[in-house]
C-alpha cells in the first residue's frame, strides 16, 4: 500500500511538473475583463482549469475548428482516463447530441487500485473509505462551467444548442468565482429556435416557431436560501417531466458524480423551457415557459438573485431555515411574486420565522408551499405545477431574454454580446437586413445577378453540350452563337453595377477574423428570422401536400414560393460568385476585374473557418465552375501543400433527416428545417487531427449535404428529374463514402430513388471511380433491427440488382448484371439501422440516446472505411479536376461516354509510360539475345565454335528452347511488373484498373510475336549457315590443297640452290596456281528459283480466301508482277455496286482512301526487303512469309476501307513479285559472292605473298598480326557495333518525353506544326500520316544525335567492350602455350565466339603458311589491337548519323514507328489516329477530333468543306450513313452500333477542339483548293481562335499541365 501510494503521487507530480504554464496565470478578456486580482495565487478556478487541464484555453478560448476536428478521441471509445479527458470526453458526446453527455467521470481512479496488481487481497477498508471520498472527483456542473468559460462565443453558441436539443438545462448567468463577475449568455443561445403549439393555436393546428432568446416567455425562477434539504434540482426535474418519462433537465445530487463539490460552478444561473405541443393530456403547463434555477445560496449570489427578482414572473426560494431578520428578500426590490418553499420535515424549520418574513414581504397563503410529513413527492410536484400554471396564466410579466440585456446592465452584469466585434458585426448585418421587405423584389433588386440571367446562362451552358435544339442548323455554327449568346448574358451581368447590400456584404466579410464570423452568424439569424415566418408555413404545408400526391399543382406552386421566400447568407455569396465569374469575361487588365480577384480567397478563408461552400446551385441546378474551382484553389495556397481530402457525402429523399444525420455526425450546422430545406449541395471542411492524419492518410475531411431526391411524382412537376440525376451522379462521383439515407416505411419512393443513384454509382464504374457506399435507414426503433431485417436486406439487395440491370441497360453497359458488379457491397456490413432522432414528442423530446448511439457508431465505421481506403485520397487540386470534369460529363447526356478526367488521363498515361519502358526493356534484351544467338549460329562448325554439338539441328532446337525460356522470363516479368503497378496506392491507378486487362494481353501478345520473329530470326540464320558448311568445306579442301601445292612449291625453289628474284617467284606461283585452280573441281552453286518460292507461299496465303482468289492468282505469272507502280482500279467496286442506287457512296473518294492504303503497305514491304538487301545474306523463306503476314496485318487494321478480293490478290502478287525479284537478286549476289573460285582468286594475292616470306623466311609476325586484325577482327568489331547501335539510339529516343507515349508524341507533333503554322505541313500531317510521322520521326533522331556526341559514347562503349573481349581472349590463349599461331589463333577465336562473328573466308586464308612465333604474334596482335580501337573511333567520328543509321541492324527509325504509330487505326470520322496506350486494346480513342472537313468532308451540293466535328456530333441528333450503315442513315449517338471498337469521347471542355478549329479557319481557302472543294462557312468563334488558345487547347486535350 505503501508503494502504490508513492507511485500514484509520483505520476501526479511528474503530470503536474509537465503541465505548469510558463507563463504566469494571466488575466481574462472579451467578457471578463476586469482585471484579475487574484493573479498569482492558486485561485479556485485556475485549480480546477489545471486539474481540467484547460488552463491555456481560459485565454485562447477553444474554436470550432478545434472542437469539430476529427482525432483519435472521437473514433475511439477509450473511456476518460483522467480528469483532463473529462471536458473533451463531455464535448465529443455532446456534439454528437447524446443525452449521456453529462455522464462524465474517469474510470482510472478505482480500476487502477486493483488489488490483484499489487498482490494485497486483504479486506482494504481504509483504502475504500478513501476511494468514496476521493475528492478528485469533478461535479459536471463544474466541467460545463469551465467550458463556458473557456470558449469562444461560437463553441458557446453550439453548445448551448445541442444542449438544448437533448433537454439539458443551459447557462443563463455564467458565474466566474474568481473575478465574482457573471455574464448573460444572450449569444449563446441565439442561435436556439424552438417550435411549439400554445393553447390559442389548438385550435388551428398552428404552431409558433421562434427563436428562444427573444420570444416573451414568463420565466420562473428557483433560488435556494441558506441549506436546504429539499432537491431543489430534482424536484425542477421532476416538475418538467411528464408522466410517463422522466429526464434529467438539470444536473443533481443523485446523479453521476452529481454529489460531488461544485467548485466553480456556484452562481451559476441555468435555464431550460417547458414548451406544450398542444395535447391537453400531456402537457404540464399549456403555455410556454422559462425555468431558472440558480446554483448555490442566494446569500453569497445576491446580483444573480436580484437578476432574477427583476425578470422572472415568479421566484421560488427553497430553504430549510429561514432568519426572521431576511434582508436578503425583504431588502429586494422584486418586480416577481415571490414563492417560499420549505421542507417541515425539517427539524430546524421554524414556522415563527416564516410566517415574519411572509408578511413582511407580503405574501399570501398561496404563495407558501411546504413539504409536509404525510405528503409524498408526487403530490408535492403537483402542488408546485399547480401554483406555477397559475403563475403563467396570470403574469403580465413576460420577457425575452435579449430584454433582459439591459436589467443585465444595470446590475452590473456583462453580456456576452458586449463585445466590440459582435457588436460592430450586429450593425453591419443589421444594416443589411434592415433594408429587406419583400424577399423576392429584395433578391431581385440586391441579388440581380443569380436571378433570370444565371437560369438562362445555364440554359445555355447545358445547351453546349447537349445540343438538343440544333434541330437542322449546323452544329459548330450553332455552337458558335451559343457561345456569343453566352457572352451577351455575361455582358449583362457586367453592366449591373454592384448592389449596395452586395458591396456592405463584401466589405463586412473582408473584415478580420472573428469579426467577420460574427458578421456572418448575424447575417445568418437575421435572415432566418426574415424567411423563419413564410417559410416554416410553406414547408409544413409542402410536407403536409406531399403526403398525398394528388395536390401536384399546390405543391408546385408551395415550392416555388419556397425557392421565392427563402433568402440565406447563400443566396449572398451566390451572387459573389456570379459577379466574380461575369468578372472574368472582361478583359486581364479591367480595373473592376482587377477589384474583384480576392474574392476566391476570401471564400477560402471562410471555409477554413467551417463554413459551407455551395457547390450546386439548387435553383438553377447549376455549378459556378470557374467560382468554385477559384475557390478551391485559393484554399489549396491557403492550407499546407498538397493537402488529401476525403469526401463523404449523404444522398437520400427529401426531409428524411440528412442534413440532421450529417450535424449530429460531425457536430456541424447545415440547414435543417421540416420540408424542403437544402437546396442543391453544400460542402464543409473539416480538420483531421495529426494523431489521425497518418491512419486516414489526409488532412481533411469533405462532408458535402444535398439537397433531398424527389418522389417521381414530385419530380414530374418541374421536370426536376433531370437535375436529381445530375446531382446524384455529381455527388456520388465527388464522394469516397455515399451514405444513402432511406426511410425505410415508403418503400415505392426509396425505390425510385435508389435508381436515381444506382445508375450514379454504374456512371462512377465506368469512368474509373469506386465510390464506397453505406445503407441508412432511418426511424428502426427495434435493438434487433439488424436480425430482423435480414430478410429486409435481401429484398434491398435483390432491388438493387434488378435496379443495376435497368440502369446498365440504359446506359449501354449490359455487362453490369448485379450491384456488387458496380461496386463493393455487403448486404451485412453496408445497413444501418437508425432508431427515430427524438425520445418522446418533440417539443419536448430530447435527442434519443439511440439515435446520438447508433450515428456514433456510423461515423466510426465510416472512418474505418476510409482508413482502409487501398487508393490514396485526393489532394484539393485533384478533387477540383474531378469536380470540373465530373460536371462537364454531367452537362452531357451521355455521362458515361463525355466523361474525361485528367486524373484519370494522368494515370493512364503514367501507366502507358511504364509499360513502353517494360516492353522496350523486353525488347531490348531479346534484341541483345538474337544477336547473340546469330553470332553463336554463324560461328557454328567453324574454329570459332565452343558448343560440343556437332549438329545444326540440335544448336537450333537449344536455341529455340533457350528463346523460349528468355521470353517466357520477360514475359513473367512485365506481368509482374504490371500486378505491381497496380497494387500501389499513389497516383490514383485504380482508376486505371479497367485497362490491366489490356495491357497484360499486350504484354501476352508481345511475348507472342517476339517468339515468331525470334524463331525466324533463328531459323533463317541456321538455315544460311547450313548452307555453308558444305561450301566452307569446299573452301577448306581448296586452301589446303593449295597450301601443300605452295609449300612443295617453296621447297622446290630452295632445291634449286640458286637465288631467285621476285619475278621469278611470281612466275613459279602463277604457274603453279593456274594449274592448280585447273585440277581442282569447282562445281558451280546453283541458284534457287526464289520466284517459285515465293509463289508457293502466296498461293498458301491465298488458298484461304476462296477459290476466287486463287484463280485470279493463276491469272498472272509472279515474274510478270510488281514491273510497273501498283494502281488500284475500281471495276470490282463498280460491279458490285451496279445494282444498288449508292449516290453516297463517293467513288472517287474510295479510290484515294483504297490506293492510299497500298502505297503505305507497299512502302513498308519496300522497306522490309530494303533492309533485307541492306544485309547481304541469303535469301530466307521466312522473308516472304514475313511479308506476307505484314500484309494481312495491315489490311486487318484498316476494314474500314472496303476492299475486295481483286484488290487483296493484285496488292500481294505486285508485292510479292517485287519482293521475289529482289530476293532473287540478293539470292544470286550471295551466291557469287560465296562462290569457291571466286573466293579462291579473291585470296590469291595473299597466297603470293605468304609464299614470298615463307620463301625468305622473312619474320611473319606483325605483318600477320596486322592481317589478323583487319581482315578478321575489325569487320567483325564493326558489325558487332552495328548490331548493338540501334537498340542504344532507340532506347535513348524512348526516354525523350516525345516517344514516351503514343499520347505525348501525338502531342509533340501537333505542337511542332503549330510552331510552323505552315499549310503544306499541315495536309502533309492529314494526308499522309505515316509518311509524315516517318519523317518527322527520322528528323527528331537526327536533331537529337547531331548535337553533342552521345552515339559515339555508344560506339566507343562497344568498341572497348568488344577490345576487351579480344585481349582477354588472347590473355587466356597465350596461357596455353601451344607455340602454334594457328592453334593459337584458334584458340582466341573460339574465345569470342559468342561474341564476334569471324569471317571464316579471311580465317582461312589468313590461317596459310603461318610461321610465325606464337609470343611475337601475341604482342603485335595486341599492339594492332590497340590501333584498330583508335582507328575505328576515328573513322566513327567523321561518320555522321544518316550514315550511322544506314548501317544498323535494328533501325530505331522502326522501332520508333511502330512504337508510336500504335494500332494504326484512325477515327472513322475524321481519320484522327487512335492514342490508345497499350498494343492489343480494347477500344481505340483519339484525343483530339477534327472537323470533318480536314479529312476530305464536303457538302454534296456546295461543296463546301464540313466544319463538323465527331466529338459535337456523338452528342447531337444527328446521323450519318457509311459503309458500315449499309447506306442507311444512322444516328450518330449510336456510332458505336457502327464502330464498336471505337469511343469517340465529347471534348473536355468547349474549347478543346480549338486547335483544329484554329487551322481551319486559318487555311480554309487552301484546303478547300488541295481538296477540290469550296472553302467552309467557318462560325464566328472560330476566326477570333488565337494561336495561344490553340496551344492551350492542345494542352488540354492531351492532359499536359
Ligand atoms: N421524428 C423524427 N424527425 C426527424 C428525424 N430525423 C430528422 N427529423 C426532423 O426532420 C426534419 C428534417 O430534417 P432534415 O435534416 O432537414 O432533413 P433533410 O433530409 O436534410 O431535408 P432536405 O434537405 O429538405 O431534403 C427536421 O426537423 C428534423 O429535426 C427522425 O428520426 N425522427
Ligand atoms: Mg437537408
Ligand atoms: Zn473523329
Ligand atoms: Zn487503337
Amino acid at each position: 500500500m505503501q508503494m502504490r501510494t508513492s507511485s500514484s503521487k509520483d505520476i501526479s507530480d511528474k503530470e503536474s511538473a509537465e503541465d505548469t504554464p510558463s507563463t504566469p496565470w494571466p488575466g481574462s478578456k472579451g467578457d471578463c475583463q476586469q482585471t484579475d486580482d487574484s493573479s498569482g495565487k492558486e485561485t479556485q478556478l485556475k485549480s480546477l482549469l489545471e486539474d481540467l487541464r484547460l488552463e491555456h484555453h481560459y485565454t485562447e478560448k477553444l474554436s470550432l475548428g478545434t472542437v469539430l476536428q476529427i482525432e483519435e478521441r472521437t473514433i475511439t471509445d477509450e473511456p476518460a482516463k483522467c480528469n483532463s479527458d473529462l471536458p473533451w470526453y463531455f464535448l465529443k458526446k455532446l456534439m454528437m447530441v447524446n443525452v449521456t453527455a453529462r455522464n462524465v467521470k474517469c474510470t482510472s481512479e478505482c480500476e487502477s487500485n486493483c488489488d490483484a496488481a499489487s498482490g494485497n487481497t486483504e479486506l482494504d477498508l481504509d483504502d475504500l473509505f478513501d476511494s468514496l471520498h476521493s475528492g478528485d472527483v469533478i461535479n459536471p456542473l463544474d466541467i460545463i462551467t469551465a467550458l463556458f468559460l473557456c470558449s469562444d462565443g461560437f463553441v458557446r453558441q453550439e453548445m448551448a444548442l445541442k444542449m438544448s436539443m437533448c433537454q439539458f438545462s443551459v447557462p443563463l448567468l455564467l458565474p466566474n468565482c474568481d473575478t465574482k463577475q457573471c455574464t448573460l449568455m444572450l449569444w449563446a443561445m441565439r442561435d436556439i429556435v424552438k417550435k411549439y403549439r400554445p393553447q390559442k393555436l389548438l385550435e388551428s393546428k398552428g404552431f409558433i416557431e421562434d427563436r428562444i432568446v427573444v420570444s416573451e416567455l414568463p420565466m420562473i425562477s428557483f433560488v435556494r436560501l441558506g441549506e436546504c434539504s429539499l432537491s431543489k434540482s430534482e424536484t425542477l426535474n421532476k416538475l418538467l417531466s411528464n408522466s410517463q418519462q422522466y429526464h434529467d433537465t438539470f444536473i443533481h445530487h443523485n446523479m453521476e458524480c452529481g454529489d460531488s463539490s461544485r467548485r466553480i460552478s456556484n452562481g451559476l444561473t441555468e435555464v431550460t423551457w417547458y414548451l406544450p405541443c398542444g395535447n391537453k393530456n400531456m402537457d404540464i403547463f399549456s403555455e410556454p415557459v422559462a425555468v431558472a434555477n440558480l446554483r448555490g445560496d442566494i446569500a453569497s449570489f445576491e446580483t444573480q438573485f436580484s437578476f432574477l427578482s427583476l425578470t422572472s414572473a415568479a421566484v421560488f426560494v427553497f430553504f430549510d431555515n429561514l432568519d426572521s431578520e431576511c434582508k436578503l428578500l425583504t431588502n429586494q426590490h422584486h418586480k416577481a411574486q415571490i414563492f417560499l418553499v420549505g421542507n417541515h420535515q425539517r427539524q430546524s424549520f421554524s414556522l415563527d420565522a416564516l410566517k415574519t418574513v411572509a408578511t413582511k414581504l407580503g405574501l399570501t397563503k398561496s404563495n407558501i408551499l411546504l413539504k409536509a410529513k404525510h405528503m409524498n413527492d408526487a403530490d408535492f410536484i403537483k402542488h408546485l405545477q399547480k401554483t406555477i400554471s397559475n403563475v403563467v396564466e396570470n403574469t403580465k410579466m413576460k420577457m425575452g431574454i435579449e430584454q433582459m440585456a439591459d436589467i443585465a446592465h444595470e446590475l452590473g452584469i456583462f453580456v456576452d454580446e458586449d463585445c466590440a466585434e459582435c457588436q460592430t458585426a450586429k450593425k453591419n448585418a443589421d444594416a443589411i437586413t434592415a433594408e429587406i421587405q419583400d424577399t423576392l423584389e429584395y433578391k431581385e433588386a440586391q441579388l440581380p445577378l443569380q436571378g433570370q440571367i444565371w437560369k438562362e446562362l445555364t440554359v445555355l451552358e447545358k445547351e453546349e453540350f447537349r445540343l438538343r435544339k440544333v434541330g437542322s442548323e449546323n452544329i459548330e455554327k450553332y455552337k458558335s452563337d451559343l457561345k456569343i449568346q453566352k457572352r451577351k448574358l455575361r455582358e449583362k451581368q457586367n453592366s449591373c453595377d454592384m448592389s449596395n447590400a452586395m458591396t456592405c456584404f463584401i466589405k463586412a466579410i473582408s473584415s478580420p477574423g472573428i469579426e467577420r464570423s460574427y458578421f456572418l452568424k448575424w447575417m445568418r439569424m437575421n435572415l432566418d428570422n426574415l424567411s423563419r415566418e413564410k417559410l416554416s408555413g410553406l414547408r409544413e404545408l409542402y410536407k403536409k401536400k406531399c403526403e398525398n400526391s394528388e395536390n401536384k399543382e399546390e405543391i408546385k406552386e408551395i415550392d416555388r414560393q419556397l425557392s421565392n421566400s427563402s433568402l440565406g447568407t447563400e443566396h449572398f455569396f451566390r451572387e459573389m460568385g456570379q459577379i466574380y465569374e461575369a468578372s472574368l469575361s472582361l478583359p486581364e487588365t479591367d480595373p473592376s476585374r482587377q477589384q474583384l480577384q480576392h474574392l476566391p480567397k476570401l471564400c477560402a478563408e471562410l471555409m477554413l473557418d467551417g463554413f459551407p461552400l455551395e457547390l450546386v446551385d439548387g435553383d438553377a441546378s447549376n455549378i459556378p465552375l470557374r467560382w468554385v474551382s477559384d475557390v478551391l484553389s485559393q484554399l489549396n495556397i491557403l492550407v499546407s501543400p498538397k493537402s488529401k481530402i476525403l469526401v463523404v457525402t449523404v444522398l437520400g429523399v427529401q426531409s428524411t433527416g440528412k442534413s440532421t444525420l450529417l450535424n449530429t455526425m460531425f457536430g456541424v450546422q447545415f440547414a435543417v428545417s421540416s420540408g424542403r430545406c437544402t437546396r442543391g449541395a453544400f460542402m464543409l471542411l473539416i480538420r483531421i487531427n495529426e494523431d489521425v492524419k497518418k491512419e486516414l492518410n489526409c488532412d481533411f475531411m469533405v462532408i458535402i449535404d444535398t439537397e433531398g431526391l424527389k418522389s417521381p411524382e414530385l419530380a414530374q412537376l418541374d421536370n426536376s428529374h433531370e437535375h436529381d440525376n445530375e446531382l446524384a451522379t455529381f455527388v456520388v462521383g465527388l464522394s469516397d463514402i455515399t451514405i444513402i439515407n432511406i426511410a425505410m416505411e415508403n418503400s415505392t419512393e426509396m425505390k425510385d430513388i435508389l435508381q436515381i443513384v444506382v445508375h450514379a454509382f454504374l456512371r462512377m464504374k465506368e469512368v474509373g471511380k469506386k465510390p464506397k457506399c453505406q445503407f441508412v435507414h432511418q426511424n428502426v426503433s427495434d435493438v434487433s433491427a439488424h436480425d430482423k431485417n435480414l430478410r429486409d436486406r435481401k429484398l434491398l439487395l435483390q432491388q438493387l440488382n434488378e435496379m443495376t440491370q435497368a440502369a446498365a441497360k440504359m446506359e449501354k453497359k449490359e455487362e453490369n448484371k448485379s450491384f456488387t458488379d458496380v461496386m463493393e457491397y455487403s448486404p451485412d456490413t453496408g445497413n444501418w439501422y437508425i432508431p427515430g432522432l427524438w425520445n418522446g414528442n418533440p417539443p419536448m423530446a430530447p435527442v434519443n440516446a439511440g439515435y446520438s448511439e447508433a450515428v456514433y457508431e456510423l461515423k466510426k465505421n465510416i472512418i474505418q472505411i476510409l482508413g482502409r481506403c487501398e487508393s490514396s485520397a485526393n489532394n484539393i487540386m485533384e478533387f477540383t479536376e474531378w469536380m470540373e470534369s465530373l460536371w462537364n460529363a454531367v452537362k452531357h447526356e451521355n455521362f458515361i461516354f463525355s466523361f474525361r478526367n485528367s486524373l484519370v488521363a494522368d494515370a493512364y498515361m503514367r501507366l502507358c509510360t511504364e509499360f513502353n519502358k517494360w516492353e522496350w526493356e523486353f525488347k531490348k534484351e531479346m534484341y541483345t539475345w538474337v544477336t547473340n544467338a546469330e553470332t553463336r549460329i554463324s560461328n557454328f562448325g567453324t574454329v570459332a565454335v565452343k558448343s560440343e554439338l556437332s549438329d545444326m539441328k540440335e544448336l537450333l532446337t537449344l536455341l529455340k528452347s533457350e528463346a523460349c525460356t528468355e521470353l517466357t522470363k520477360w514475359e513473367t516479368k512485365i506481368l509482374g511488373n504490371l500486378k505491381q503497378y497496380f497494387e500501389q496506392t499513389e497516383g490514383h491507378v485504380y482508376l486505371v484498373e479497367g485497362y490491366k486487362e489490356e495491357f497484360s494481353s499486350s504484354a501476352k501478345s508481345l511475348r507472342r510475336e517476339m517468339e515468331s520473329s525470334v524463331y525466324n530470326q533463328l531459323t533463317a540464320a541456321a538455315d544460311i549457315r547450313q548452307g555453308m558448311t558444305e561450301l566452307d568445306r569446299i573452301k577448306e579442301n581448296h586452301t589446303k590443297e593449295l597450301e601443300g601445292r605452295v609449300r612443295q612449291l617453296i621447297e622446290e625453289c630452295r632445291g634449286k640452290k640458286v637465288q631467285m628474284t621476285d619475278k621469278e617467284l611470281d612466275k613459279e606461283f602463277d604457274k603453279m596456281w593456274n594449274k592448280t585452280v585447273k585440277e581442282l573441281s569447282f562445281s558451280k552453286q546453283k541458284a534457287t528459283n526464289v520466284f517459285t518460292n515465293v509463289s508457293l507461299y502466296l498461293r498458301e496465303n491465298l488458298s484461304r480466301k476462296g477459290s476466287h482468289a486463287c484463280e485470279l492468282l493463276s491469272q498472272k505469272r509472279l515474274q510478270h508482277c510488281g514491273l510497273i507502280p501498283f494502281k488500284y482500279t475500281v471495276e470490282g467496286i463498280c460491279n458490285q455496286l451496279k445494282h444498288k442506287a449508292c449516290q453516297w457512296f463517293n467513288i472517287n473518294d474510295h479510290v484515294m482512301v483504297s490506293q492510299n492504303m497500298a502505297d503505305r503497305i507497299i512502302d513498308a514491304c519496300t522497306q522490309f526487303v530494303t533492309e533485307k538487301m541492306e544485309r547481304k545474306n541469303n535469301y530466307h523463306d521466312t522473308y516472304i512469309q514475313e511479308i506476307l503476314h505484314m500484309i494481312d496485318e495491315r489490311l486487318q487494321n484498316n476494314q474500314n476501307v472496303k476492299i475486295d478480293i481483286e484488290f487483296e490478290v493484285s496488292l500481294k502478287q505486285h508485292i510479292c513479285g517485287v519482293a521475289a525479284r529482289q530476293f532473287q537478286k540478293m539470292h544470286e549476289d550471295f551466291i557469287h559472292a560465296n562462290d569457291p573460285y571466286e573466293c579462291l582468286n579473291r585470296n590469291k594475292e595473299k597466297f603470293r605473298a605468304d609464299f614470298k616470306d615463307v620463301f625468305h623466311e622473312r619474320d611473319q609476325c606483325q605483318k600477320k598480326a596486322e592481317e589478323f586484325t583487319s581482315r578478321c577482327l575489325r569487320p567483325s568489331v564493326e558489325d558487332f557495333v552495328n548490331r548493338s547501335l540501334g537498340p542504344d539510339i532507340t532506347g535513348e529516343m524512348l526516354t525523350r518525353f516525345k516517344f514516351s507515349t503514343r499520347m505525348f508524341f501525338q502531342y509533340s507533333v501537333l505542337l511542332d506544326l503549330l510552331s510552323k503554322d505552315d499549310f503544306e505541313n499541315y495536309k502533309s500531317y492529314i494526308c499522309s500520316y505515316e509518311d509524315h510521322v516517318k519523317k518527322w520521326t527520322h528528323k527528331q533522331i537526327e536533331e537529337h544525335f547531331s548535337k553533342g556526341d552521345r552515339v559515339c559514347e555508344f560506339e566507343d562503349r562497344h568498341v572497348l567492350s568488344s577490345i576487351s573481349s579480344i585481349n582477354d581472349a588472347i590473355n587466356k590463349a597465350k596461357t596455353k602455350k601451344s607455340g602454334n599461331v594457328k592453334t593459337f589463333v584458334e584458340d582466341v577465336c573460339q574465345e569470342l565466339g559468342d561474341k564476334l562473328v569471324i569471317s571464316q573466308d579471311a580465317l582461312g586464308a589468313f590461317m596459310i603458311l603461318n610461321n610465325a612465333d606464337q609470343e611475337q604474334f601475341a604482342y603485335w596482335l595486341t599492339e594492332c589491337v590497340k590501333d584498330m580501337a583508335q582507328a575505328l573511333r576515328e573513322k566513327f567520328k567523321t561518320e555522321t548519323i544518316q550514315m550511322k543509321l544506314k548501317n544498323l541492324h535494328v533501325k530505331p527509325q522502326n522501332e520508333l514507328f511502330t512504337q508510336v504509330i500504335g494500332c494504326g487505326q484512325q477515327c472513322p470520322f475524321c481519320k484522327a489516329p487512335c492514342d490508345a496506350g497499350a498494343d492489343k486494346h480494347g477500344e481505340h480513342f483519339a484525343k483530339l477530333h477534327r472537323p470533318e472537313g480536314l479529312g476530305r468532308f464536303k457538302w454534296d451540293g456546295t461543296k463546301k468543306l464540313v466544319i463538323d466535328i465527331c466529338s459535337s456530333l456523338v452528342n447531337s441528333e444527328a446521323r450519318f450513313r457509311c459503309n458500315g450503315t449499309k447506306g442507311e442513315w444512322h444516328p450518330y449517338k449510336n456510332y458505336t452500333e457502327i464502330f464498336p471498337d471505337w469511343i469517340i469521347q465529347s471534348d473536355v471542355s468547349l474549347e478543346a477542339s480549338d486547335y483544329w478549329k484554329y487551322v481551319l479557319a486559318k487555311f480554309n481557302k487552301e484546303f478547300a483548293k488541295a481538296y477540290n472543294a469550296e472553302p467552309a462557312d467557318i462560325p464566328k468563334t472560330w476566326k477570333t481562335i488565337t494561336r495561344k488558345q490553340a496551344e492551350a487547347s492542345l494542352k488540354e486535350s492531351f492532359n499536359i499541365k
